[in-house]
């Protein structure tokens, strides 16, 4: 039954509606079936023309299967399997970028939703504003083809404005603050170079919403192939691995009130997406990424096996109750603490596999609205933030390159050749000084504020250890 529904011609299927930039496993998992439950409920159109901006590995393993696809969430009462077929079809934009221009321009899409990292925004991190010195930005200017994702909806914007259609709506479902704010930044300051009249169009016509997007989906890993071909008895090359929980919060503002209709399976459509997405990006991300670099100094390979030790189990209540609530205003209705309690039973599930390094990337660009909006604003307000100061601490020792044990440690970032000159170029504690001079990610006075906490923290780490220094604040 599963096989065939995978691999059975699709009929009837919807016609494209959306566009998707940066088709990973993460929306596979949470935004494409949230779609076909929209259409399922109340119709539309919103087939989904799924993007991959450089590598051709999804598309070429989702293309024998039709683009339909396992998801599997793994609960506690075991493994739930379902098919996901409202991928029409899907592009590579190296391969034909104006194919994709094509296809965004086309009247009938209305949505060009992103998950594209924090790092394909081409932003400046402490700032927000677009970095036209960003080498694919340049490319993006002089070039015949587009090379980023805000390239390729400029351009298509181009195109639509040139037709006389409407823009799409802009719909980035990426962990940023003012994820949609952001968007509509950076997108303006493209144009801006591009053409200022059609900066003009795109800032009067355009509609860019936020939205707070929760679901954990850890990359899918060979053993999860083979575990969904037991499960199901067919072989899908491509499956995706959830956890149960999901949310999604969205502005409702968009181009002529065009969507899915989401509001019907549970999406929450609100007029201010801001207290959710600070809720959870300081609370759910903030403490994500603390926990995955003091858990891989510790030794730990996922999040579930941080959350089973005691030490770490304290250390992150604590930080919730102590640094990051009283930094977080609770969207209507909804209690912290019981929230912070969800978080950690989610952290808990030992069936989700997330790799504490999965996590620890790009952490340059994840730093700044997951725990540097967080200390500033404890720091502004008087408040002591051992803990946090201690999980930059703990970045700091991670992007240095070396391991507890002296071994290398595979630092992926956009700024990773840049922090690991940093660190090289001192000894001792002056790492964390000169890391704190990294103006990519710590505003001068920010990194005044932080250095004697950071500095201390990051001296603990050298001195006993990651594991130890987290016990040390108990
Ligand atoms: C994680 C997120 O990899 C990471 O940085 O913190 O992907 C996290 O799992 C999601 O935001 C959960 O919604």
């Amino acid at each position: 039954m599963h096989a065939e529904r995978l691999t059975a011609a699709i009929t009837n299927r919807p016609g494209v509606g959306i566009v998707h930039l940066g088709l990973g496993a993460f929306f596979r998992a949470f935004g494409v079936p949230w779609i076909a439950e929209a259409m399922r409920a109340s119709g539309g159109d919103w087939g989904v023309l799924g993007v991959s901006l450089r590598s051709p590995t999804v598309r070429n393993a989702l293309q024998p299967q039709g683009f339909a696809y396992t998801a599997v969430e793994l609960g506690p009462d075991g493994e739930t399997p379902v098919v996901v077929d409202t991928i029409e079809t899907m592009l590579v934009a190296t391969e034909d970028p104006d194919a994709l221009v094509a296809a965004m321009a086309d009247p009938a899409v209305k949505i060009v939703s992103l998950t594209v990292t924090e790092k394909g925004y081409c932003h400046n991190p402490a700032t927000g504003r677009l970095d036209l010195d960003h080498a694919d930005i340049r490319i993006d200017l002089s070039g015949e083809v587009p090379k980023s994702a805000p390239g390729f909806i400029v351009r298509a914007l181009q195109a639509r404005k040139a037709a006389g259609r409407a823009p799409f709506t802009v719909l980035s479902c990426d962990n940023l603050p003012n994820n949609g704010r952001l968007t509509r930044g950076v997108i303006l300051d493209l144009a801006r170079e591009v053409d200022p009249g059609l900066a003009d169009w795109i800032e009067a016509e355009g509609r860019f919403p936020s939205t707070m997007v929760d679901r954990i989906v850890p990359a899918t890993k060979p053993e999860d192939i083979a575990r969904v071909e037991e499960l199901t008895g067919y072989h899908d090359a491509a499956p995706v691995m959830h956890e149960p929980f999901r949310q999604w919060v969205i502005e409702d503002d968009f181009v002529g009130g065009e969507r899915p209709d989401l509001g019907a399976v549970g999406v929450q459509m609100v007029a201010d997406v801001t207290p959710f997405e600070h809720m959870k990006l300081r609370m759910l991300n903030g403490t994500h990424s603390s926990l995955a670099y003091l858990g891989y100094l510790a030794g730990y390979e996922t999040i579930s096996q941080v959350a089973a030790d005691p030490v770490f189990e304290g250390f992150v209540k604590r930080l919730w109750q102590d640094e990051i609530i009283p930094a977080v205003a609770a969207p209507p209705g909804v209690s912290l603490s019981t929230y912070a309690g969800e978080l950690f039973t989610r952290y808990c599930n030992p069936a989700i596999r997330h790799r504490t390094w999965q996590i620890a990337m790009d952490g340059s660009q994840k730093l700044p609205q997951r725990i540097l909006s967080t200390l500033e604003d404890n720091l502004a307000a008087g408040r002591q933030c051992p803990g946090l100061m201690l999980a930059v601490a703990a970045w700091m020792r991670y992007v240095g390159g070396i391991d507890e044990k002296g071994a290398p440690i595979d630092v992926q970032d956009p700024l990773a050749e840049t922090l690991r000159e940093a660190s090289d170029s001192a000894r001792g504690a002056d790492k964390a000084r000169a890391i704190l001079m990294v103006r990519e990610v710590f505003r001068p006075e920010l990194a005044e504020a932080l250095m004697p906490g950071v500095t201390a923290a990051y001296e603990r780490l050298l001195a006993v250890g990651a594991r130890k220094a987290v016990e040390e604040l108990q």
